[in-house]
């Protein structure tokens, strides 16, 4: 028993500097996951529609020019059944809407650009849905409401918009892209349209609008990207 202190402090050394360079190694693989997964993603997609003439290419969600991000292996579908967009945080009225209840309110169409950091981008494709505006409107934001902060069924991703940008008439809660109902890879059954800003701002899978008193900054914010995401030459005082 004499040797039982001394053994334990012997163990305790490395176990300790394990723990810590653990600690670090998973900070590293947190940093480094975010351009892997997308290159990953756009590097499989890519190298199967151009030179794969197995049928791989029938996993791509769409041949027009798009590529399929999602920060999660797996993401639930839903439908007229079960899903769900709530509203709430510094509102008046905050409420849940189902999809057959937003497609009851009056519908917009955008004609806008697709742009991804990646470098590719869908020039001219139409979305139509909700103008964010109409929902916080129905809301009722509060004196303090600032922002606004997304959230998706995905269980993963995250949006921002600052309350002025979330009402431009240019930011929709979209049902329809390419005039068809959202496909489930796109987002669907609902997923927000930010025309003037990049495309990780169009939160897909959205299921929760909360108004803050401050951004709170979006998922690939948290790995450098910009809050306000705009595209050059976007009218930003629209
Ligand atoms: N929930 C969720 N929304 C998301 C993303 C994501 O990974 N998860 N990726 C964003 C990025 S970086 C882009 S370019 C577009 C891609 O949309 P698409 O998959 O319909 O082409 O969705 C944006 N919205
Ligand atoms: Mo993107």
């Amino acid at each position: 028993m004499p040797d039982e202190a001394p053994e334990r402090r012997a163990e305790g050394a490395p176990v300790g500097r394990r723990v810590l360079l653990g600690t670090f190694a998973a900070g590293i693989a947190g940093l480094a996951a975010a351009p892997y997964l997308q290159r990953g993603w756009e590097g499989f997609l890519g190298a199967a529609s151009q030179h794969d003439p197995t049928g791989l290419t029938g996993l791509l969600p769409d041949p027009g020019g798009f590529r399929y991000y999602s920060v999660v292996g797996s993401v639930p579908r839903k439908d007229d059944t079960d899903y769900e967009l709530r509203i709430d945080g510094l509102v008046d009225r905050p409420r849940t809407y189902t999809l057959p209840e937003l497609r009851a309110l009056p519908q917009s169409r955008i004609v806008g650009d697709a742009v991804c950091t990646d470098g590719w981008r869908v020039d001219g494709t139409p979305f139509r849905g909700v103008r964010l505006a109409d929902l916080l409107d129905a809301a009722g934001v509060r004196a303090e409401g600032a922002a606004l902060r997304f959230t998706c069924f995905d269980g993963a991703y995250s949006e921002s918009l600052t309350l002025q940008q979330a009402r431009r008439p240019d930011v929709l809660v979209a049902l329809t892209m390419q005039d068809k109902p959202i496909t489930h890879a796109h987002g669907g059954p609902a997923r927000l349209y930010v025309a003037p800003m990049y495309f990780y701002k169009s939160a897909k899978w959205l299921s929760g609008i909360t108004v803050t008193d401050r951004v709170v900054p979006g998922y690939w914010e948290g790995y450098g990207y910009e809050v306000d995401g705009w595209l050059d030459g976007a009218d930003r005082a629209a």
